[in-house]
């Protein structure tokens, strides 16, 4: 029997209607996309997996493929088990698209393979993961979190891959801040290229399935908002939590692509101060992602500090735009506002 790719639609349960290419075998449809590296969404069935799995990603539970007798997924609320696969899978489909049609790059891998997704991990699982093979989401704990299967958050999750397989920065210390800051950064680029009206793209990580506050796990404009997270750098920083750490590369990239002070985005009230007092100038995110991509996939490696992505940035810049530029002079402005060299 002819397998074939047919296109068809997912009611999400952040993104609205999305449409989605599937996989024709035997009569029936299966969440998997022959034009993504056959990339694919199975259910976990709220089941987890050993430790040794989460440590080396491997002998993990793959879980079931979500099929159907027709073209349709989900029905855009968690009644259908089939909704958070559907905003898992688009979730792949449009980090694919963007790292393919804005950097060149083909898939996760670089070599044009898919990566696969895991929903309903778990019970109450109010998390989401990269593990070096795959995606795997929890469906929260429903008071506080729903279903961790939102756009910034599939971003942020497979950029981990995407890092793990060019710069590799060591998820400790600030070469761990950076690697966490970098799967914030794209997973927020990835909601802005999405521009899908249902989801708004700002610069908070995880707002659409936070039930109390709307505002989600972290902020780009503000880092130390959440309470935990640093706006500037001080030599301490690489004492902290990758999650918090991070603040220091979110910050200076918010300040990069929109400028320091105060204006609404997706909706959403952004102001952002500098740690010297200065005021910066951003210079839009087309060129802050193309500055940070090439400074991640060029420049930086597993070791890379605060320090060494200033310079893997400059030197980023240089090459895109010219060392007399004013993205290049704006790259260092907004390293020295979060008090980087
Ligand atoms: N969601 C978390 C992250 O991507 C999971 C973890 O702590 N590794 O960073
Ligand atoms: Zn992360
Ligand atoms: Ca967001």
């Amino acid at each position: 029997q002819e397998i074939q790719t047919v296109g068809g639609e997912g009611d999400s349960l952040y993104g609205g209607t999305v449409p989605l290419e599937l996989t024709l075998a035997n009569g029936t449809y299966s969440l998997k996309d022959p034009t993504r590296g056959n990339s694919f969404t199975a259910d976990m069935g709220n089941k987890t997996d050993s430790m040794t799995c989460q440590l080396f990603g491997t002998k993990c539970a793959t879980g079931t493929l979500f099929t159907s007798s027709d073209n349709l997924f989900g029905n855009g609320s968690t009644s259908s088990r089939e909704s958070a696969a559907v905003d898992a899978q688009y979730g792949t489909d449009k980090t694919w698209d963007y790292f393919k049609l804005v950097h060149g790059r083909n898939g996760i891998f670089g070599d044009g393979s898919g990566s696969s997704n895991r929903v309903h991990y778990g019970t109450n699982y109010a998390n989401a993961f990269w593990d070096g093979a795959r995606m795997t989401y929890g469906d929260g704990d429903g008071s506080n979190y729903g279903p961790l299967t939102s756009l910034d958050v599939a971003g942020h999750e497979m950029s981990h891959g995407v890092t793990e397989n060019t710069a590799d920065l060591t998820y400790s210390g600030e070469s761990g801040g950076l690697n966490e800051s970098t799967s914030d950064i794209f997973g927020t680029m990835v909601e802005f290229y999405a521009a899908n009206p249902e989801d708004p793209a700002d610069y908070l990580i995880g707002e659409e399935f936070d039930l109390q506050t709307h505002l989600g796990f972290r902020r780009m404009d503000q880092p130390s908002s959440d309470g935990a997270s640093v706006d500037c750098w001080d030599s301490g920083v690489g004492q902290l939590d990758v999650h918090y750490s991070s603040g220091v590369g979110n910050h200076f990239y918010y300040l990069l692509a929109e400028g320091s002070g105060s204006k609404t985005i997706g909706g959403v009230a952004h102001s952002s101060t500098t740690c010297n007092g200065s005021t910066v100038t951003g210079i839009g995110r087309d060129a802050a992602a193309k500055i940070w991509f090439r400074g991640l996939t060029v420049y930086m490696t597993s070791n890379t500090n605060y320090a060494g992505a200033r310079t893997a940035t400059l030197n980023a810049a240089r090459d895109l735009y010219g060392a007399g530029s004013a993205q290049y002079s704006a790259v260092a402005a907004a390293w020295s506002a979060v008090s980087v060299g």
